[in-house]
């Protein structure tokens, strides 16, 4: 028997965005508990819960002020609890996200540090007299000044998220503390954000000067790292039946498997390498190419399986919606449906963003004051110096986070059946055409379709266990790869490209039975975005 968080699927709910249970526009846990029954029906194992705790919401939520609350706008404790209840009574699971590289500015600890130089929180922070070079994740300097301290305060992100010193036991002993009640609570394991950056190199230094992340030879995957998680797995962990995936930015391999082998400090990480098919570090955009895609994951499959496990995931509430990104909205049913074939048949625990399971497409804002993300804003202020507002509009509208954070789509009704009031973020137009509601009354719909993919992930170990090998890894617009257990194998072909192409494959496939396509057709043509799952025993 495998481990729970290995063979199911984990649902990934952005709780701002996916239903509004009191009428006032925004989502929360109440309207999370309404929907239960739709997720459980996915098949899915695990829901991934991104941030409810007490924030003043400048990055919505991942700049926490109270980590043992829930923030007003997503409900109370008591609905917490009994979100983990019915979660439970349904045989599913539920990881919160654990944000503790650093707190809000206005957690009581900062607002204490800030106070005076000998105040006891004041080192569960990171201050200089004068900032180094470093600059930050959401574009700019990473330090802001403290005028009551006369000194500076170092954040990666933004100025409202001062980065905790973790060199410090006391702020080590606090993440504990926050662990154990939730996990007393019933929750079942954290996606740890950015957890990879919590071990500066002691004394700050400069970074070598470069384009961006100036600094960050000195906060990724820092010296003590491995000291703090290995401290944090064998004091609480161990102790409870929970899982743990690491959000691990700029990461290899060989530096994951540091991580997760033996599952010694993490049970498995999300990498980025994929992520970047289409662009360098994000805003600097380049045509999308599917050899690029195809090198990135096959590389985490061939490194990491056997000796860890991967994280298959696409989409996420910082990334824009896959099936504008990678595939094609005028084949929507199926480049949806060949990119989930491509994604779920690998080696990995599948992770799916709300809203992926019906194809939900980017937002296609066109003014600025659409958006609402504080990293879209600082990106926009920044480039400006460099870039015409029309430049920098085209960036925003492919790679902005609110591309994720449209509310979900439930049904055609004005607010999408999202809310019966103006939500928080605009609802996307196209919720007449695709939402939950008319999805399953199609025959082609892409919610059908991922049940069958994780039903059958459910029945064939040799998808979750089996080996992976891929062929033709420059061959354009084409996926061919193999999954082989002791006595059956599996071999998945793609057309990632809307043109016709001629079926390919690395061996004759007599004896093979079409498992799974999102056509009907079994010829040697492959029809725009095609995806065929051969299968054979012995
Ligand atoms: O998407 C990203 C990487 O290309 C960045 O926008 C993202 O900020 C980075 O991956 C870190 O993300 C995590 O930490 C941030 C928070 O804003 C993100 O939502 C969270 O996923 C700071 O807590
Ligand atoms: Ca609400």
């Amino acid at each position: 028997m495998g481990k729970w968080y290995q063979e199911g699927a984990v649902y990934q709910i952005y709780p701002r965005s996916f239903k509004d249970g009191n009428g006032d526009g925004i989502g929360d846990l109440i309207g999370i508990i309404e929907k239960l029954d739709y997720i459980k029906s996915l098949g899915v194992k695990t829901i991934w819960l991104s941030p409810v705790y007490k924030s003043p919401l400048f990055d919505f939520g991942y700049d926490i002020s109270d980590y043992y609350d829930i923030h007003e706008d997503y409900g109370t404790l008591d609905d917490f609890k009994k979100l983990i209840d019915e979660v439970h009574k349904r045989d599913m699971k539920l990881i919160m996200d654990l944000v503790v590289n650093h707190t809000s500015n206005e957690h009581y600890w900062f607002k204490e540090a800030c106070k005076s130089k000998d105040n006891k929180y004041h080192d569960f922070y990171l201050w200089k007299d004068k900032p180094n070079n470093w600059t930050s994740l959401f574009g700019g300097k990473a330090w802001t000044y403290n005028e009551r301290t006369n000194e500076y305060y170092l954040h990666l992100f933004a100025k409202e998220q001062p980065d905790l010193n973790w060199e410090n036991p006391e702020v080590r002993n606090e993440v504990k503390k926050i662990l154990r009640y939730w996990l007393d609570l019933g929750v079942d394991g954290f996606r740890c954000d950015v957890i990879n950056l919590i071990s500066k190199t002691p004394g700050l230094p400069n970074g070598k000067p470069k384009i961006a992340l100036v600094g960050s030879e000195h906060y990724l995957n820092g010296p003590n790292v491995h000291k703090y998680l290995q401290e944090i797995k064998e004091e609480v962990f161990v102790h409870y039946d929970s899982f743990t995936v690491g959000e691990c930015i700029f990461l290899k391999p060989e530096i994951a498997l540091t991580y997760i082998e033996n599952e010694k400090e993490l049970n498995m990480v999300f990498q980025f390498d994929h992520m970047a098919a289409d662009n360098f570090l994000k805003w600097f955009i380049r045509k999308f190419s599917t050899v690029r895609l195809k090198k990135a994951l096959t590389k985490w499959q061939y490194k990491i399986n056997g000796r860890g496990w991967n994280t298959l995931y696409f989409e996420n509430h910082d990334q824009p919606r896959s099936v504008t990104r990678f595939g094609n909205e005028n084949y929507h049913y199926e480049s949806a449906t060949m990119l989930a074939t491509y994604l779920y048949f690998q080696q990995g625990t599948p992770f799916i963003y709300q809203g992926q399971e019906i194809g939900m497409t980017n937002a296609h804002f066109t003014k600025l004051e659409q958006y609402k993300d504080i990293e879209t804003f600082n990106i926009y202020k920044i480039g400006r110096k460099f870039f015409s507002h029309k430049n920098m509009m085209r960036r925003i509208k492919k790679m902005s986070r609110d591309n994720a954070r449209t509310p979900m789509q439930w049904d055609n009704s004005d607010f999408a059946g999202f809310s019966n009031k103006e939500p928080w973020i605009e609802v996307n137009p196209n919720h007449k055409e695709i939402n939950v509601e008319r999805d399953l009354e199609k025959s082609n719909s892409i919610i059908k379709y991922y049940r069958k993919i994780l039903g059958l992930r459910k029945e064939y170990q040799t998808i979750i266990y089996g080996s992976y090998k891929e062929y033709y890894p420059n061959k354009k617009n084409y996926i061919c790869y193999e999954r082989v257990g002791e006595n059956d194998k599996f071999l998945i072909i793609c057309n990632f490209s809307e043109k016709t192409k001629k079926l390919k494959a690395p061996f004759n496939l007599e004896g093979f039975k079409l498992l799974l396509t999102n056509y009907n057709n079994e010829d040697n043509l492959l029809k725009p975005y095609e995806a065929r799952v051969y299968y054979k025993e012995g």
